[in-house]
């Protein structure tokens, strides 16, 4: 064919499709009748939750509840159009001449979708890149009206919050339950301002001096040649860096405790870190340090446990944070001070209070509760809310102000300057969840992304032209009022006061204060991540700095390293321990936990006794999942919702062993050690599941035929299904059968 023939069938081809379009009569054209297609047009709401979201029965699932529908903003109305608001009739090809191409820069629609899309990433956070939010309402005692003038904190005022944590090393794609720090971030959207409280779940930090954050961070992410690891703190730019700069060595000991894996972002403890300053009604200052007390204990994973979950699970913070807001399980936190005097030398019992390094024990300062935290709404949006919410230590609201902790200082710097890169510009406050609840009435103008459009002439003051608006508030009308602070006189320097030289005493308290089990976690863990360093000579100056610690943490970890351990000149200060940093005390509620219970699809008869157990399990908060061969229903109304195939021990709380379920078709044919031996009769991963959990000191209860799969133990308990959950239950609220570690 010749080619002009070509091109003149294809424009006519094209022309001919565009007229069958805007025809009248096909849906979409103007004036038509909204199509009618198979696919339902009404806009959708969340997915509704799964079969394993749905517990406990009782509650009411929140999204719909609480906050805005979740269908706002979505693709809502029958016809799809650009971002102008022009219809389209088709956005799945581009604009060709003739149907294979090349195509056509007049393609609008192309261009604005690929621009678009092209510029959907903003830059992760510098740190704590990695995090999920969650909405909530915080709710004051009026305990700290005696301290303490901020509204939000009287008796019985609620005010709404949104809660970022995080991990800090890892990039935005990491895994949740990486050895690292943890961020607890609230905001407190007050009638006064909005304050934000930024606070970690370890109370101290790495550094006294807000400058040398670079300096850690850039040692704590991955090395800059290969950028690995990922999210770990297992390197040799790490402990080369603490090794040297031993003010770290207090953080270090919780880094390497059982506080670094938490079980859930539900069990941390969270703390403001730095003292701050509170002003009551008549005026007093008193210093305070920030806690958060969750309801649900605290509780960590084992190290085995989280380095599977890394790989079996990496959202398993993130996902447990959503299910169990999605079920009910609201998690609570109690916020709580400690209150010191507030003295010119700014110390309580010799403890320099602008250190952040250093606590100050629980014994000598009980921790007074002031009001409580409940997170009971999801995000609906990733990227709007738990991406965008911008933190600010310098958010403060009258009756709270800093203190002269020099890392303080450096953040009341950072924290703003960085949203400027990562949301692009000065006008971040103005993104939906950075939105004070207080009226706004500033005269910040212009610059990228202004939502506004502002009135009035003179935004500057004084003014006669605005009617001389707006005007100053005296503290009486609520304004934030620097607390008339003396300032020592004193010459400029670049140095630190005498009163941070103390790097060991603080570390040996917070490791003699652990329970057996707990220094042998932290002893194993300092063994694993010097093990993993490439440098003798870091391993060997890290050993050094044990040495001034803790004489048995050093020759342990020395001993697991196969290292002589270093001599120390003096005999170590002693330490009286502080009870309040073990977290291995009392019994906790159980809402929220997972437990797995292993049936035989394929044995109805069995299936009553895990109906009756399921239930029970319900009743009591916790969120039962039925692990059989194959998914899909089961008798007596049950679904399975893992199978042997999907379901890993790590992902439950504790086991409940219903039945001892065959090989299944699927099962690798695994055979016993012994060559030749005969594959057992139970499905091999039932058996990985069982020695996993009991590995792990998970309660374990075994009835019917599922008693044949356990032996007896601490923390077995088999009977009938009723008696069974009562003992798990029981066990569970002390999270873990500790006996079994420690035999
Ligand atoms: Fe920071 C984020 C907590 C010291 C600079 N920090 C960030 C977040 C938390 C903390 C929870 C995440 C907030 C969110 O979810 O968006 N940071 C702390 C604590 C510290 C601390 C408890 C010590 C007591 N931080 C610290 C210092 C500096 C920074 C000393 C700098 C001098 N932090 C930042 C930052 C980040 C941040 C670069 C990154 C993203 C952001 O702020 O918004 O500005």
């Amino acid at each position: 064919k010749n080619p002009a023939e070509i091109v003149k069938n294809a424009v006519e081809k094209a022309v001919e499709k565009v007229t069958d379009l805007v025809t009248p009569d096909v849906p979409g054209a103007p004036g038509s009748e909204p199509p009618s297609l198979e696919e339902p047009t009404e806009p959708r709401g969340p997915l509704p939750p799964k079969a394993d979201q749905d517990a406990p029965e009782t509650v009411t699932p929140t999204g719909a509840e609480t906050g805005a529908p979740k269908t706002a903003n979505s693709q809502q109305g029958a016809f799809l159009t650009t971002a102008q608001g022009l219809r389209l009739y088709d956005t799945d090809h581009s604009l060709k001449a003739g149907p294979r191409g090349p195509t056509l820069l007049q393609d609008h629609h192309l261009r604005e979708k690929i621009m678009h899309f092209d510029h959907e990433r903003i830059p992760e956070r510098v740190v704590h890149a990695r995090g999920a939010g969650a909405h909530g309402v915080f709710v004051g005692y009026g305990s700290a009206a005696s301290v303490c003038k901020a509204g939000f904190l009287r008796e019985g005022v609620s005010t709404p919050v949104f809660v970022r944590f995080s991990t800090v090393v890892g990039s935005r794609g990491s895994a949740d339950t990486v050895r690292d720090t943890r961020g607890f971030a609230t905001k407190f959207y007050t009638d006064e301002g909005t304050f934000d409280l930024v606070g970690n779940n370890i109370p101290v930090f790495f550094i006294q001096d807000g400058i040398k954050f670079p300096d850690i961070i850039h040692a704590a992410k991955p090395h800059p040649d290969r950028e690995i690891p990922q999210a770990q703190s297992a390197h040799d730019t790490f402990w080369d860096f603490v090794s040297l700069h031993t003010e770290a060595t207090h953080h270090v000991m919780w880094h390497m405790s059982d506080r670094a894996v938490p079980r859930s972002y539900r069990t941390m403890e969270g703390f403001g870190v730095h003292t701050f300053r509170l002003v009551n009604d008549a005026g007093e200052t008193s210093l305070v340090k920030f806690h958060w007390k969750p309801k649900q204990g605290v509780h960590s994973l084992l190290w085995e446990e989280a380095q599977l979950i890394n790989g079996i699970d990496p959202d398993f913070h993130r996902r447990d944070l959503y299910d169990a807001i999605e079920s009910g399980a609201f998690p609570q936190w109690e916020l709580g001070i400690q209150v010191f005097p507030d003295t010119p030398d700014q110390t309580f019992e010799g403890i320099d209070l602008l250190d952040s390094t250093k606590i100050v024990p629980e014994e000598l300062a009980p921790v007074q509760p002031i009001g409580l935290l409940t997170l009971n709404r999801n995000p609906t949006n990733f990227f709007a809310e738990s991406e965008q919410v911008a933190f600010h230590v310098g958010h403060l609201v009258p009756g709270i102000d800093v203190t002269d902790d020099p890392l303080l200082h450096a953040r009341l710097f950072s924290y703003l300057d960085t949203q400027l890169t990562r949301l692009g510009g000065p006008n971040f406050h103005q993104i939906p969840i950075n939105r004070p609840h207080a009226p706004v009435n500033d005269m910040l103008r212009d610059g990228f992304h202004q939502d506004a459009v502002h009135g009035g002439v003179a935004p500057y003051r004084p003014n006669s032209l605005d009617g001389g608006c707006p005007f100053h508030a005296g503290a009486a009308d609520g304004a934030f009022v620097e607390v008339p602070q003396r300032v020592a006189e004193s010459v400029k320097v670049r140095e630190s006061p005498a009163s941070f030289d103390d790097h060991f005493t603080q570390p040996r308290l917070f490791f003699q204060s652990l329970s057996p089990v707990e220094q042998e976690h932290v002893i194993r863990a300092f063994t694993f991540e010097l093990g993993k360093c490439y440098e003798q000579a870091i391993k060997e100056r890290e050993l050094r700095v044990l040495a001034q610690v803790d004489a048995r943490l050093c020759a342990e970890v020395a001993a697991g390293l196969g290292l002589p351990v270093p001599e120390v000149a003096a005999e170590l200060p002693a330490v009286t321990p502080s009870p309040a940093l073990s977290q291995l005390t009392g019994t906790w509620p159980v809402a929220g936990r997972i437990v797995g219970i292993v049936v035989d699809a394929d044995d109805p008869d069995g299936l009553d006794g895990v109906r009756t157990a399921r239930l029970a399990l319900q009743a009591a908060g916790t969120v039962p999942l039925i692990i059989a061969a194959r998914g899909g229903d089961l008798a007596h109304g049950l679904v399975a919702q893992r199978t042997f195939l999907t379901a890993r021990s790590v992902e439950f709380d504790a086991l409940l062993l219903a039945a001892a379920p065959p090989p299944a078709p699927d099962a690798l044919p695994v055979r016993d050690a012994k060559a030749g031996a005969p594959a057992s009769t139970l499905d091999p991963r039932v058996a990985l599941l069982v020695e996993e959990t009991y590995r792990h000191a998970k309660a374990i209860g075994a009835w019917g035929a599922g008693t044949s799969v356990v032996d007896p133990g601490p923390g077995v308990v088999t009977g009938d299904p009723t008696d069974v959950v009562r003992d798990v239950l029981a066990l569970l609220g002390r999270h873990r059968v500790w006996d079994r570690l420690a035999a």
